[in-house]
C-alpha cells in the first residue's frame, strides 16, 4: 500500500451521526471522495431530507434516516438497518451535538440534561450499538466530536464544557477497552468554527459592526479569522483511515492556534482587514 492509498477509505461504511449540514455534511463528503459509503442520521424527517438533497448535489449516494442519538431503541435499529441495507459500520463519527448558552444557575435541570444527553451519551450509546461488530472485525474507528470545551471554559456554556470535557475522558476509555480489537477511538477537538450552530456568535449587530464575540474570538486566534468546515476534512479523513492506525485516545486540536496563544487586545484589532472573509462566515443557516 502506497503512502496516498492509506488515506483510501474504499469499501468502508462511514457513519457520521448528525450529518444533515454542519460539520457532520462536511465529514461525510470527505469521506465520500476518498471512497467510503455514507450513511448519516438527523433529529427528524425535514433535516434528513435536506441531508440527501445535499448529498445528492454532491453526487453523493448517501443512506439517511431519523435516529435520536440518546435513543438507545432508535440508534440499535438505525444500526441494524444499516448493517442489512449497507453493510457493518468501520467508521463512526459522533458528531451530532447541541448547545444551550445559559448562566448555570439559570439553567434548569432538564436543560443541563438535554446537553448531556446529546453531546456525551449520545456518543456513549452510539459507539456501544457499533463496537461488537468492529470486536468481531478486529477493525475499526470511532471518531468524537470534541471542542475548545473539552479543555477550556467560558461563561454560560457549563453544560456543554461538561459534556465535551467529558467526552475526552469517553475516548481514552473507548480507546484503552478496545485498542486491543484494533479498534481506534479518537478526537477531532475544532476551535471556532463557522456553521450554524455558531451562527449566533457571528451575527452582525444593528449598526453593521462585529459582534462581540466574532471580534474576542479572532483576537484570540492566531489566524484571525473562524475555521471553515472544509479546513477540518482533511483531518477527518486522517483519522478515519488506515494513515491513523497506530493513533488512539487522542484529541486533535484544529483551532488555528487558540491553545497555543495568549490573545490580543480585540479593541486592536484591524477591522478592515476581515471585510474579504466575512460574506463567508457570516453565511445564514439557510445557506448551509
Ligand atoms: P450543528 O450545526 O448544530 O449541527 C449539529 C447536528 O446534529 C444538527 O443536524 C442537529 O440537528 C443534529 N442533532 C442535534 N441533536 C441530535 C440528536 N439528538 N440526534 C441526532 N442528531 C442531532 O453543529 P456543528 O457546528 O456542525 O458541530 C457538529 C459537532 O461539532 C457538534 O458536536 C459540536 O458540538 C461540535 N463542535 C462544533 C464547533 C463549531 O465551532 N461549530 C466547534 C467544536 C465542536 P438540529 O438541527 O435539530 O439541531
Ligand atoms: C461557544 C461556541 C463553542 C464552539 C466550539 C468551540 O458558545 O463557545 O459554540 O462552544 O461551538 O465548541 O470549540
Amino acid at each position: 500500500m502506497g503512502i496516498i492509498d492509506k488515506f483510501r477509505l474504499d469499501g468502508k461504511v462511514a457513519w457520521v451521526t448528525g450529518a444533515s449540514y454542519g460539520l457532520g455534511l462536511a465529514y461525510a463528503e470527505a469521506f465520500a471522495e476518498v471512497g467510503a459509503k455514507i450513511v448519516f442520521n438527523d433529529i427528524n424527517q425535514e433535516l434528513v431530507d435536506r441531508g440527501l438533497a445535499a448529498y445528492k448535489e454532491k453526487g453523493i449516494d448517501a443512506y439517511g434516516a431519523v435516529c435520536d442519538v440518546t435513543n438507545e431503541d432508535q440508534v440499535n435499529a438505525f444500526v441494524k438497518d444499516v448493517e442489512e441495507k449497507i453493510g457493518t459500520i468501520d467508521i463512526l463519527v459522533n458528531n451530532a451535538g447541541i448547545i444551550k448558552r445559559i448562566p448555570m444557575i439559570e439553567m434548569t435541570k432538564a436543560q443541563w440534561d438535554q446537553v448531556i444527553n446529546v453531546d456525551l451519551t449520545g456518543p456513549f450509546i452510539c459507539s456501544k450499538a457499533v463496537l461488537p461488530k468492529m470486536i468481531e472485525k478486529r477493525s475499526g474507528k470511532i471518531i468524537n466530536a470534541c471542542s475548545m470545551m473539552s479543555e477550556l471554559g467560558r461563561e454560560t456554556v457549563a453544560a456543554y464544557a461538561a459534556a465535551k470535557g467529558g467526552l475526552k475522558m469517553l475516548t481514552k476509555n473507548i480507546c484503552s477497552e478496545y485498542g486491543q480489537y484494533n479498534i481506534q477511538c479518537n478526537a477531532i477537538g475544532p476551535g471556532y468554527i463557522a456553521t450554524p450552530q455558531t451562527a449566533p456568535l457571528r451575527e452582525k449587530q444593528p449598526d453593521g459592526s462585529m459582534h462581540p464575540f466574532d471580534r474576542f474570538i479572532r483576537s484570540k486566534t492566531p489566524a484571525q479569522r473562524w475555521g471553515q468546515t472544509e479546513d477540518l476534512q482533511g483531518l477527518a479523513v486522517f483519522l478515519a483511515s488506515p494513515a491513523s492506525d497506530f493513533i488512539n485516545g487522542q484529541v486533535v486540536y484544529i483551532d488555528g492556534g487558540i491553545l497555543a496563544y495568549i490573545g490580543q487586545d480585540p479593541s486592536q484589532l484591524d477591522e478592515s482587514k476581515f471585510a474579504d472573509v466575512q460574506e463567508k462566515e457570516h453565511v445564514k443557516v439557510a445557506d448551509q
